[in-house]
């Protein structure tokens, strides 16, 4: 079965604006940064499913096996009836939920929210042959600007797993929380999963692989910058780091220059240049504590009410409401 996108919020060529506008603004800065969101092209996407597998990125499974053991107690301690998920990707995990809404029995509505149509388009798909009773509505949109643009029906449960609120930064996470606060009347709530601070050896590689997937994950923004943008970065002068920013609690991936690059986009008919060595900022992925997390959702009005963990306590899932 196949069910269209909702791309009213975000077309294909308002996405080349916003990209043409992140690079101007984030290639002329120093240091030079990208948002992350604009990994997911389709290769993204899929060579991010493929991290999610790597023995290094123990966060996929992690947060799989806290929602394996729990989906029960959190379908239970939130009783919604629509599902709205953030920042869906391939909804695996998610499913997870899903089936323990719909044993409680009052699931009807999952919105799910991607930049990526073809993640989008795959993943609603599967949910629509899984939950045939149920509404599924993929809609392309950026999490940290289109929440107050959902419709919200019904009991509703935003859910946001893999830790995608490390790739926003504190001011960017507070502004988050406000528009998640703003879109939950009460007695709604929202479930996110989080990465936990850990020691520096399990945390760079898990961002920084064996089998080099990550690099190629990294370096795949390169490819997105010269195909959407008419550029000639070469790809092969740049390399892959991962760096723990144990001050801030948050690793780092940066794209290198291993020697001078002077490139442009001539969509934007801009040139830039790196020297010898200069390092572009391209993901930052905070790792949290309880107590931090739980006081910046207090700051926006979020109170957490559940907090499960694995016996390690390598990552954590909330409840906030
Ligand atoms: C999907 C943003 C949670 O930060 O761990 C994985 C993305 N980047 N490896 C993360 C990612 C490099 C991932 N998030």
């Amino acid at each position: 079965m196949s069910i269209n996108v909702d791309n009213t919020l975000l077309d294909s060529a308002s996405s080349v604006e916003e990209l043409a506008l992140d690079a101007r603004v984030g290639l002329t800065s120093t240091p030079k940064s990208l948002p992350p969101r604009w990994f997911y092209d389709a290769r993204g996407s899929e060579l991010f499913e493929q991290i999610t597998e790597l023995p290094e990125y123990y966060p996929t499974r992690t947060e799989r096996q806290i929602l394996e053991a729990y989906a029960d107690d959190i379908a239970a301690a939130a009783p919604v009836n629509t599902v709205i998920e953030l920042g869906s990707g391939s909804s695996t995990k998610t499913q997870l939920l899903l089936d323990a809404w719909q044993r409680a029995g009052a699931l009807q509505r999952i919105v799910t929210l991607d930049v990526s149509t073809s993640a989008l388009a795959e993943a609603a798909a599967g949910l629509a042959g899984r939950y045939p009773d149920v509404e599924v509505r993929p809609v392309r949109a950026d999490f940290a600007r289109h929440l107050k643009d959902l419709p919200t029906t019904g009991r509703t449960a935003i859910v946001f797993l893999g830790s995608t609120i490390g790739n926003l930064d504190p001011a960017e996470r507070g502004r988050f929380f406000e528009q998640v606060r703003s879109a939950l009347p009460d007695g709604d709530v929202l479930l996110m999963g989080t990465d936990l601070v850990k020691s520096e050896q399990t945390l760079v590689p898990a961002y920084d692989d064996a089998a080099g997937v990550t690099a190629e994950f990294n370096l795949n923004l390169l490819q997105v910058l010269n195909r959407k943008l008419d550029g000639n970065l070469p790809i092969e002068a740049f390399s892959h780091r991962a760096v723990w920013n144990s001050e801030q609690e948050r690793i780092e991936m940066r794209l290198r220059a291993n020697r001078t690059v002077d490139a442009c986009l001539a969509a934007i008919s801009l040139r830039v240049h790196f020297d010898e060595g200069e390092e572009m900022l391209t993901e930052i992925s905070s790792k949290f504590h309880r107590k931090g997390i739980s006081a910046e959702l207090a700051a926006a009005g979020l109170c957490v009410q559940r907090w499960w963990t694995d016996p390690l306590e390598a990552f954590a899932v909330s409840l906030s409401g």
